[in-house]
């Protein structure tokens, strides 16, 4: 039987996928870009695990998967995923939190957004329409569990054009709204 590694967020075995993220896979996403160009492009920001028991595209199927955000800043901006909407709008997606503290940034169509805290055992009901984003805004390794339907799709150019409308910053090393 597949299993996992709840606290690390990894599979120990099964199909499983893996993606990483790093800063110079993320151009356009932080606001500061001198800031980011300044950094190291080899420097990790998250990486995601997951597995796929039916195709992607699949109706009515379910895939499982965990994010690690790693703790950093670029500029005043915490390292976060780069968020997307479902490229079938109306499906939407479970997070729960294991370890690390963030904030979960959901926004709609027409652009409102609003926060949830992310700190461990946090469940957060993603609904459709809704384009995701976790940022971590601790200084530890931020995990989270997720689980969405596999006909959902990533569409992450909605975001590369016109971003999220809010951003979490960091303000005395406290997250603030920007
Ligand atoms: C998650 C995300 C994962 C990485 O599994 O795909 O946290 O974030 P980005 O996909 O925005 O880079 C999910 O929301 N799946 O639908
Ligand atoms: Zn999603």
């Amino acid at each position: 039987m597949p299993s996992v590694d709840w606290a690390t967020g990894r599979f120990h075995e099964g199909q499983v996928k893996r993606t990483v993220k790093r800063l110079r896979d993320l151009e356009g996403i932080f606001e500061d870009t001198a800031a980011w160009r300044a950094m190291d492009g080899d420097t990790v920001v998250y990486s995601v695990e997951w597995e796929e028991r039916v195709q992607e595209g699949t109706e009515a199927g379910l895939f499982w998967g965990s994010t690690v955000v790693e703790p950093g800043q670029v500029g005043e901006e915490f390292f976060m995923t780069r968020g997307h909407f479902h490229a079938k709008r109306n499906r939407g997606e479970y997070y729960t939190t294991v370890q690390g503290s963030g904030i979960l940034l959901l926004m709609d169509e027409a652009r409102c957004s609003r926060v949830e805290e992310m700190a461990p055992g946090s469940l957060h009901y993603i609904p459709g329409f809704t384009a995701h984003r976790a940022v971590n805004t601790g200084n530890t390794p931020l995990i989270f569990w997720a689980c969405w339907p596999s006909d959902a799709g990533h569409d992450y150019e909605t975001i590369a054009e016109h971003g999220f409308s809010q951003r979490v910053l960091a303000r005395n090393g406290l997250p603030v709204l920007g």
